[in-house]
């Protein structure tokens, strides 16, 4: 193969460490014709409680995603390549006047809204988890009351009245009947929780200690076949796994399991996703970065099945 001569191909062949830094060398584009998936990054971190940063996830992900995207047939250990089956741009990031988070939160609702509502699955990469609120809103206008699966150090659900910030934003989108508590699960929690709201709750000791594969199981008696938002905390990692977020928890699970659970959630209807609280200026070696690229491979894997099972 023969990688110098021919300039049509650049970006079939630009090395690794090169070229557009959109998501797994997929289009960047806003044209929606003919798509099937997209990921949206949504540069904003005004609404953490610790150390910021998460502005710059997106772009981190991106970076290390053409790594992970480097194989035609797909990443280890998938059979094929999902780009062959699901259209997939890179819709660019959602842009807002930095300063104002309500200004975050309309500007997600229209975008992203805009994709949900063009029958296109997202993922979503943050910023902190506060941009979880508008996508929540997003796909419940469009799929019904959401059975939630959230994997994370924190459950999130702090009750601060009308406060909107990274740890109130499920006790919100509960209270506002985004997320359905009692078909909803948080996995990996290792803080203390308060208000727990009627989540299920599987801790880190309990995931570490049943594996991979009994959590998936559990995961799919809670839900059944209810449209699933799937909101993913780096933080859910061990920091040794994942140094680059906001409020890194120890004790949690190793990147290892991630997956494995991840893939034991395929054929959940999944109707969204995020990636959120990869903080790069925290990051060692990109660790935090090329985990959640990974994650996010396996993730469009799990969004490109959702929508396979339903129009089968
Ligand atoms: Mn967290």
């Amino acid at each position: 193969m023969d990688l110098g001569h021919d300039l049509s191909r650049a970006i079939v062949f630009d090395a690794m460490y090169a070229g557009e830094l959109s998501f797994s060398r997929r289009r960047s584009t806003r044209d929606l014709d003919g798509v099937d998936l997209a990921v949206v990054g949504i540069p904003f971190d005004a609404a953490t409680s610790n150390r910021p940063g998460a502005r710059f996830g997106p772009r981190a992900i991106r970076e290390q995603s053409s790594l992970v995207g480097c194989y035609p047939w797909g990443p280890w250990p998938w059979d094929h390549n999902v780009f062959e089956r699901c259209e997939t741009i890179d819709y660019g990031d959602v842009t807002f006047y930095p300063g104002y988070p309500e200004r975050m939160v309309s500007a997600v609702v229209e975008h992203v809204g805009r994709l949900v509502e063009s029958g296109i699955s997202v993922l979503s990469f943050g910023g902190d988890h506060m941009v979880a609120y508008p996508l929540v809103d997003v796909h419940a206008r469009r799929f019904g009351p959401l059975s939630l699966v959230h994997f994370d150090a924190h459950t999130d659900t702090w009750a601060m009245g009308d406060d909107l910030n990274h740890g109130t934003v499920f006790f919100l989108a509960a209270r506002e009947g985004f997320v359905d508590p009692a078909r909803s699960i948080q996995l990996g929690i290792r803080t203390p929780n308060p208000d727990p709201l009627g989540f299920e709750i599987v801790d880190a000791d309990m995931l570490l200690d049943a594996g991979a594969e009994a959590i998936a199981a559990r995961v799919r008696d809670v839900v059944g076949d209810r449209p699933v938002y799937l909101s993913f905390d780096v933080d859910f990692l061990d920091p040794a796994y994942a140094p680059g977020t906001g409020t890194p928890v120890v004790g949690g699970p190793p990147t290892h399991l991630a997956r494995r659970l991840l893939r034991g959630l395929e054929g959940l209807d999944i109707v969204g996703a995020d990636i959120v609280e990869v903080s790069p200026p925290y990051d060692s070696g990109q660790i935090t970065a090329l985990a959640a690229a990974t994650l996010a491979h396996d993730i469009l894997y799990l969004l490109a099945a959702a929508r396979a099972a339903r129009t089968t």
